[in-house]
C-alpha cells in the first residue's frame, strides 16, 4: 500500500482513539459519523476488551454500518495483580492507556498518512506526546462540560494552594468565570494522593496545553458564560489550547430491530411520559429505587423507568419484580414501563412521547436533551454531575434540587419529594417553553451556517491543508 495521500482530494486521515466506558465512546462514536459525512478518512483506534458488553455491541454494529472506517483492535496490556483500583472503568483505563503507549509503530505507517489524532481528555498525557514524537496535531475530544473542563484545567493551581479547597472556604474562584461552589467540586480534585488524582486528573491536566485544541460537545449558548471566558483569553489562556464548540453532536442512525419499549412509546400521547434514566454507570440503593417508583406512581404521570445495578453489565443480575415490587409491577401496568439493563437512549429521547427527563446529567445525557428540547429534573451523583446540574438550570432546561443526593452513600430522597419535582417538570408551562427555546437554539447551532457546524467545518478544511 502507498503511504503517499491519494488523489481523494487530500481528505484529512483522523485517527479517533476513545477512552473506557459508553460515556466516552459514544461521543467518539457520533464525531466519527460526522466526520465521515464530511468525507473525511477514518480510523477508529479501540482496545479489544471492553467493560462493559454493550461496549463491544456498539463498536461493532457502529463498523458494520460504516464499513469505509479503518479500524485497529488493540489488545490490552493485562495488569498484574493487586491492582491499585477496584474500579472496573479505572481498571480498563489504566489497561487500555498501557497499550496505547504502544501505538506509536502502528500510527506512523498509517495510509493515507495521519492528519490529525483525537483522543479523549483522559488519554492527553499518553497520546500528546505521541502525536508530537510523529508531527502529527493532536485534538482532544471533551465528553464533559466546558464549565468543567476548566476546572480540570485549573487543577494544578489547586494542587500547588490548597487553600483554595480549605475546609473554610464554600466557593473556588477560577479568574474570568462565575464561582464554584465548594460541593460541586468532586473530592478527589480535593485529595493529591487520590489515585485517580494521580494517575489520571494531574498528568492530564498538564498535557491539555500541548494540544492543537479541546473539541468540546456543547454550544455558545448553553454555556455562554464560559464560552465567551475563553474564546476572549480570560480564563486560563496559558493552560488551554482553543476550545472547539460542535455540539450537540448528531446522532447517527441506528439500523436495529425496534425494541419493545419502542413500540410501547409509539402507543403514548405526545409529550406524556416520563423518562428515567441515570447513564451508563450509576446505581442506587434498592431503597432509592422503591422510593423513585414510588414517586412515579404517585404523579401519575406515564413513565419509563430503567434501571441498572451494576456499573458492569454482565454482573447485572437483579431480578426486577425484587427491585420494585410485583405489585409495583401490576399496579402500574397501563401507566408506565419498567425496563432493566441498556436501552437506546438515543432513540427514546427523539420519541415525540417523551415529556420529561429524569437525570444524574451525565453531560452526553443532558447535550442529548438540550439537542431536543426535552426539560429536566437534574439528579447529579459524582464527577462533573453536580456542575453540568448547575448549568441545565441556568440554561433554562431543567430544575435541580441541589440538597439531593444519589448512589449507594446518598441520603435517601423520598417518594413525595420525587412526585413533587416530576409534576413541576411536565406541568410547569414556562420550564416547558425555555427548553423548547434551548432545542431550537441547538438545532440553529448545528444546522449548515450554525457556529456549531461553521466551527467542524473550519477544522475539516484547516487539516485539509
Ligand atoms: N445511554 C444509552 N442507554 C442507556 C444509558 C445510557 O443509550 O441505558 C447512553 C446515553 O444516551 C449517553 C451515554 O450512554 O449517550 C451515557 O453518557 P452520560 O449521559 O454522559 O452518562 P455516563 O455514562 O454516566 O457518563 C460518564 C460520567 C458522566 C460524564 C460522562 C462524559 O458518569 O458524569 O459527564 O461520562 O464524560
Amino acid at each position: 500500500m502507498s503511504n503517499t495521500r491519494d488523489s481523494r482530494s487530500l481528505s484529512p486521515h483522523i485517527a479517533l482513539i476513545p477512552s473506557a466506558g459508553m460515556g466516552h465512546l459514544l461521543p467518539f462514536l457520533r464525531i466519527t459519523s460526522m466526520l465521515l459525512s464530511r468525507n473525511c478518512t477514518v480510523t477508529l483506534i479501540t482496545a479489544e476488551s471492553t467493560v462493559s458488553a454493550v461496549e463491544s455491541s456498539y463498536i461493532s454494529s457502529f463498523l458494520s454500518q460504516h464499513p469505509q472506517v479503518k479500524h485497529v483492535d488493540i489488545q490490552p496490556i493485562q495488569l498484574h495483580s493487586n491492582p491499585t483500583s477496584n474500579d472496573p472503568l479505572f481498571l480498563q483505563f489504566e489497561s487500555i492507556s498501557r497499550s496505547f503507549q504502544l501505538l506509536s509503530p502502528a500510527l506512523s505507517s498509517s495510509s493515507p498518512p495521519l492528519s490529525a489524532i483525537f483522543t479523549h481528555l483522559s488519554m492527553a498525557s499518553i497520546i500528546t506526546p505521541i502525536a508530537a514524537e510523529l508531527g502529527v496535531p493532536s485534538y482532544l475530544v471533551s465528553s464533559t462540560s466546558t464549565k468543567f473542563l476548566c476546572l480540570m484545567a485549573y487543577h494544578p493551581v489547586l494542587i500547588a494552594d490548597p487553600d483554595k479547597l480549605g475546609n473554610s472556604s464554600t466557593e473556588l474562584t477560577i479568574p474570568g468565570l462565575t464561582p464554584f461552589p465548594i460541593s460541586s467540586i468532586p473530592s478527589p480534585f480535593k485529595n493529591p494522593d487520590n489515585i485517580f488524582t494521580r494517575s489520571i486528573l494531574v498528568p492530564n491536566a498538564r498535557a491539555l496545553s500541548k494540544a492543537k485544541g479541546i473539541i468540546v460537545n456543547s454550544f455558545d449558548c448553553f454555556e455562554p458564560e464560559t464560552l465567551e471566558a475563553i474564546n476572549n483569553g480570560r480564563v486560563l489562556e496559558h493552560s488551554l489550547p482553543p476550545v472547539l464548540p460542535i455540539g450537540p453532536l448528531e446522532s447517527y442512525e441506528i439500523k436495529k430491530e425496534k425494541s419493545h419499549y419502542m413500540t410501547w412509546l409509539d402507543n403514548q400521547p405526545e409529550e406524556s411520559v416520563v423518562y428515567v434514566n441515570f447513564g451508563g454507570r450509576t446505581t442506587m440503593s434498592n431503597h432509592q429505587i422503591r422510593e423513585l417508583s414510588k414517586g412515579l406512581e404517585r404523579s401519575g404521570y406515564r413513565f419509563l423507568l430503567v434501571l441498572k445495578c451494576s456499573e458492569v453489565d454482565e454482573e447485572d443480575k437483579d431480578d426486577l419484580k425484587d427491585l420494585v415490587g410485583d405489585s409495583f409491577l401490576e399496579r402500574t401496568r397501563n401507566k408506565g414501563m419498567v425496563v432493566k439493563g441498556w436501552v437506546s437512549q438515543q432513540e427514546i429521547l427523539e420519541h415525540p412521547s417523551i415529556g420529561a427527563f429524569v437525570n444524574h446529567c451525565g453531560w452526553n445525557s443532558v447535550m442529548e436533551a438540550a439537542r431536543r428540547g426535552i426539560p429536566m429534573v437534574a439528579w447529579p451523583q459524582i464527577g462533573d454531575q453536580r456542575v453540568n446540574a448547575e448549568i441545565v438550570k441556568n440554561a433554562g432546561l431543567g430544575i435541580w434540587e441541589s440538597k439531593w443526593g444519589l448512589g449507594l452513600q446518598a441520603e435517601l430522597v423520598c417518594g413525595e419529594e420525587i412526585e413533587k419535582k416530576i409534576k413541576e417538570v411536565m406541568e410547569n408551562e414556562k420550564l416547558r417553553e425555555m427548553a423548547k427555546k434551548v432545542g431550537d437554539e441547538a438545532r440553529k447551532y448545528t444546522n449548515i451556517g450554525g457556529r456549531s457546524e461553521k466551527v467542524l467545518k473550519e477544522l475539516v478544511e484547516f487539516l485539509q491543508k
